[in-house]
């Protein structure tokens, strides 16, 4: 213990100071973490008032004991024995996504749709059925009644009757297509507006063709890849810091449950194996998001909030990592992608190495594992305009979205997209993990290999959503299993 203590000695020298005699033996009573935590205090209180030179064990204790009453320090640090992770050096590679090139303004968003066209032409292509699909140019020069493959992007989808019909572009031309049988009417329903797809047809007239078939671009079923070892990430998003509904008490709750607090075993078990908190946007609630946001606002400044958000931040265990996108309501362009929350309003996030920012949407690999991140702005369109769609369920809108191989396929609707020369939110690598937020509403699902997260969100229903009818899931956190996938959900609400 002395010899643990002497490199706090060091530290109260080189800040100084001395450390009186009876103050040495009763610092040798406590275990090396809480003795470092009072002499840290102390030395911060002594360097308030610049006639101290002594740090005497009636000091120590004072100094000590407001600590723990302060806001920042509502929180017992767990002993680094206890926490599995510590042992775990973190495994993050960062796989994109490519650099932005804005679009010149001569060909504006020509550019961004071609890209899209042949990332998803290929992608398709490297699929058995639709290997042998035919360019619109060639389907011209067929005689009628041909049955043909081909692959196109959806510029216009209407009901008639029973019917469905879809216009269709490739590079070259456009043509209309007429869906009729009930199955294939169904699956139709689900495109979504400017979505590349490939379709069987037979050619009916030189304008129409009908569709006996729609085959999507999807996700191939094979086994994920799972991680060496027995870490796990918490996802979550919507913090909304600086709204009058964010919910301060469930977010100290999750710090206390990440330090280890909870009654139960094994929560601690599990909490002791989070290597990675993963936040996918809308970590401040804004100024000026939508018309008399002010009036619901604890903090009127975006600085400020963004300050608030920087000390819970702070607040979460050392050990962990944190990794952060932006979302509608942050700081950024609101164009997808967006660029990471910049360093003007964040300034200890970037000096902090454990805190990572990111664009939204952003592709990692932890230890391994493809991990998709993306606030997800377009299930707004997704779910308030596809048949059987829902708010309630939105990871159907996120299973659409991977089956689609892109983030945010519809021009025009509610998502803005940034004009770029690539399309940069087709999905390209197929993720492990999808964890999607911004719909307040937390829900999960298998799809093929893929973890489908929608995360909840740590604001109460505002009255914009009660007018919705969202019913937000507020402190309700996944944490998923790096090693063997698994998803647990901690619900903050039953956690004293
Ligand atoms: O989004 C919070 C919630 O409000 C989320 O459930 C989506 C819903 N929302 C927000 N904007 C819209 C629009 N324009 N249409 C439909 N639903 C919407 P947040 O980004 O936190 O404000
Ligand atoms: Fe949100
Ligand atoms: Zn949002």
């Amino acid at each position: 213990m002395s010899l643990e203590l002497n490199s706090l000695i060091i530290k109260i020298i080189e800040a100084g100071y001395q450390l009186s005699p009876e103050a040495y033996i009763f610092l040798q009573k406590f275990p090396k973490e809480i003795a470092e935590i009072m002499i840290t205090s102390a030395i911060e209180e002594a360097n308030k008032n610049s006639d101290r030179l002594v740090l005497d064990q009636s000091f120590i204790e004072a100094a000590y004991n407001l600590k723990q009453t302060k806001p920042s320090a509502r929180v017992r640090k767990p002993r680094s024995q206890e926490i599995l992770s510590n042992k775990i050096a973190s495994n993050i590679q960062y796989l994109g996504i490519e650099k932005s090139v804005p679009a010149s303004d001569v060909t504006g968003f020509t550019d961004y749709f071609r890209s899209r066209y042949e990332k998803l032409d290929s992608i398709l292509r490297k699929r058995i059925d639709a290997r042998e699909s035919v360019t619109f140019e060639r389907i011209s020069n067929l005689p009628l009644k041909s049955q043909v493959k081909t692959i196109g992007m959806v510029t216009q989808k209407r009901t008639r009757g029973s019917r469905l019909f879809l216009e269709m572009e490739d590079l070259d031309r456009s043509y209309s297509f007429m869906l009729s049988n009930p199955e294939v009417v169904r699956n139709g329903l689900q495109i979504q507006p400017d979505q590349v797809i490939c379709v069987d047809s037979v050619k009916y007239t030189e304008d129409l063709l009908i569709v006996n078939n729609i085959i999507w671009p999807d996700i191939p079923d094979k086994p994920p890849s799972r991680s060496q070892d027995p870490v796990c990430a918490a996802l979550l998003s919507d913090i909304h810091v600086g709204s009058n509904f964010f919910r301060e008490d469930l977010f100290y709750r999750f710090i206390e449950w990440l330090n280890l607090e909870s009654d139960e075993r094994s929560h601690r078990e599990l909490a002791s194996r989070i290597k990675y908190l993963v936040i996918a946007g809308d970590l401040i609630d804004g100024v000026g998001v939508y018309p008399d946001q002010i009036d619901e606002l604890s903090i009127s400044t975006i600085s400020e909030q963004y300050d608030e958000a920087v000390k819970l931040m702070k607040e979460i265990p050392d050990h962990i990592e944190i990794i952060i996108i932006p979302g509608n309501h942050d700081a950024v362009r609101k164009s997808i992608p967006q660029p990471p929350i910049p360093k003007k309003y964040c300034q200890d996030f970037y000096e902090a190495p454990r805190i990572n920012l990111y664009e939204n949407p952003c592709q990692l690999a932890l230890h391994g594992v493809n991990v998709l991140v993306c606030h997800g702005k377009s299930l707004d369109d997704v779910l308030s305009s596809t048949p059987g769609q829902d708010f309630q369920y939105p990871s159907n809108g996120i299973e659409v979205l991977l089956r689609a191989r892109h983030l945010a396929p519809s021009y025009g609707q509610s998502t803005p997209i940034a004009p770029e020369s690539f399309d940069r939110l087709v999905i390209e690598r197929v993720p492990d993990l999808l964890h999607m937020g911004h719909v307040h509403i937390h829900e999960t699902k298998k799809y093929k290999g893929t973890t489908i997260v929608a995360s909840g969100t740590f604001q109460d229903q505002t009255p914009f959503q009660k007018r919705m009818k969202i019913a937000p899931t507020t402190g309700v956190v996944s944490i998923f299993d790096l090693q063997t996938h698994k998803l647990s959900r901690l619900d903050l609400r039953d956690y004293e």
